[in-house]
């Protein structure tokens, strides 16, 4: 590995600002076997939650002088311990090299595979899967709960929870929850702050926001728009009706016509096509076709082929403590179908909750993201019932640049008392930083902006570029 002398911490702009830290100036190092812990916590009867632990690991600063950042998945039945770790922020990349643009030099990580049964977690009994927020968010506390419990030394730590996609709309609930259990004393923890990004907190906003959006980028006419916006009417009803199952059945609907009236946008670029339908897609027996075809798009591409090989093969020989019956990533798709119910249902509510109870709330989109868009995420923000509200959109936006000195813009970023909100510019859903280094080499320190950076990234959100 090359040393980049000029190379600063990879902590990203944003996590700096939102743990009002400042860069401070170092040589990446070689990242060396570093301190680990993982372990399963039986959550409830017959559901055994996993987790993984990284050490910081700062050439100037104890862990115990960094903060801890627990890291949750989209899907949900993405799993933290896989995606997020090693083809996110993790120290290795799926090739098992070092990623120079780890958040592990400003945080110790803690990836969580969330709900029961994602990743390397697992259920022994089919009724043992969550259904719903409520469930996901207090078996979460029971994992909290053993965590500080037998790692005490992170209980003083400033514990922020950073999510993903749907894992956003979980940290919410998880957010709340853990708020109380501090209160009441069950839990011991120092809980500083939740980020937000490109979270599925109101999905009708995001359904509703599709058409509109895509119009605007040339990607549907007058007569597809209305076509999209009469779905979205009808997901509207079916909530109106309390009829949740429905509701996601008519989201797949959506789905399906924007992919056929934009030929093949793809949900997490823009200015990206979907990959033609992986060969996977028949192994797996699903009767509700829609359901099926929404796993497939949103959960699916967080486990291709070579994670998989790699989490299976190498990883569970190293952790030694997987079940032999489990398979990482084996259950994931009766993650996905036993939530069914709760994927329409907004949590506006909670992260009205939160701002109220005074926890740090930091939400992030990236502007080429299609699924959560930002207009959508605005939409939500103008119901939240937060007194200081109004005060938040009189502030005036601030530019943030590429580097000091840059003339690039990076995102936008306006803050008020516990809120905070980036519009990250050029990125997708999660594939923020490819864009900006397909778009321009002269781009090169945007490890230190953006908060998600897949190093190896997908061939096919290459292409669009
Ligand atoms: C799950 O099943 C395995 C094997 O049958 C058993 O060893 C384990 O204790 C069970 N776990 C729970 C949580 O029931
Ligand atoms: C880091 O902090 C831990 C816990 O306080 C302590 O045990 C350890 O000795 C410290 N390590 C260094 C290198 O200071
Ligand atoms: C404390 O709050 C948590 C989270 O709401 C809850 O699960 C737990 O039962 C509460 N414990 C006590 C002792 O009230
Ligand atoms: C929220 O963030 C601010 C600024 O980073 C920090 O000073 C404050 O302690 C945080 N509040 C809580 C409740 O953690
Ligand atoms: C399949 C399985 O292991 N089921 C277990 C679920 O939990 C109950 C109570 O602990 C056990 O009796 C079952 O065997």
């Amino acid at each position: 590995m090359e040393l980049v002398p000029w190379h600063l911490p990879a902590l990203p702009l944003l996590l700096l600002l939102l743990l009002n830290l400042s860069p401070g100036l170092a040589l990446v190092q070689q990242v060396e076997e570093g301190k680990e812990a993982w372990d399963y916590v039986t959550v409830r009867t017959n559901a055994s939650m996993f987790w993984w632990l990284y050490y910081a690991k700062s050439p100037c600063k104890n862990f115990t002088e960094l903060p801890l950042i627990m890291w949750l998945q989209g899907g949900p039945g993405g799993s933290s311990t896989g995606f997020g770790n090693f083809d996110e922020i993790g120290p290795l990349d799926e090739e098992l090299k070092p990623r120079k643009t780890t958040w592990l030099q400003s945080a110790s990580l803690l990836f969580v595979d969330n709900p029961v049964g994602t990743g390397f977690s697992f259920v022994n009994q089919s009724d043992a899967y969550a259904r719903d927020l409520d469930m996901v968010a207090s078996d979460m506390m029971v994992l909290l709960k053993s965590f500080f419990n037998s790692r005490p030394e992170f209980e003083t730590v400033p514990f922020y929870i950073f999510s993903e996609s749907y894992g956003g709309k979980m940290a919410a609930g998880i957010s709340r929850e853990l708020y109380k259990a501090i209160q009441n004393g069950s839990i011991k923890c120092k809980f500083s702050g939740v980020a937000l990004g490109d979270s599925w907190i109101s999905p009708i906003d995001s359904v509703l926001s599709w058409g509109p959006y895509l119009y605007s980028m040339s990607l549907l006419d007058d007569k597809s728009l209305s076509e999209v916006s009469k779905v979205a009417e009808k997901i509207i009803n079916a909530m109106n009706m309390g009829l949740y199952d429905w509701a996601t059945e008519l989201w797949g609907k959506a789905e399906m016509l924007v992919e056929q009236d934009t030929d093949g946008v793809n949900f997490y670029n823009i200015l990206n096509k979907s990959p033609p339908e992986s060969t996977m897609k028949s192994s797996l027996e699903f009767t509700q076709r829609h359901l099926s075809e929404l796993y497939h798009r949103h959960v699916r591409k967080l486990h291709q082929d070579k994670l998989s090989s790699l989490m299976n093969g190498p990883i569970r020989k190293k952790l030694k403590i997987i079940p032999d019956f489990v398979t990482w990533g084996d259950q994931s798709h009766l993650v996905f179908m036993n939530m069914q119910k709760d994927f329409m249902k907004p949590v506006i509510n909670i992260v009205d909750d939160m701002l109220t109870a005074g926890i740090n709330v930091t939400i992030y989109n990236g502007q080429l993201d299609l699924i959560v868009d930002t207009i959508g995420q605005e939409a939500w923000l103008r119901k939240l019932k937060w007194p200081e509200l109004a005060r938040f959109n009189e502030e005036k936006r601030k530019p943030l640049y590429v580097n000091p000195g840059s003339y690039e813009t990076a995102a936008f970023y306006k803050s008020y008392k516990n809120l905070a909100f980036y519009w990250i510019l050029k990125a997708g859903h999660m594939e923020y930083l490819l864009g900006y280094l397909a778009a321009s080499s002269k781009l090169r320190r945007l490890d230190e902006i953006i908060s998600e950076v897949p190093s190896s990234f997908k061939p096919e959100s290459m292409t669009g570029y």
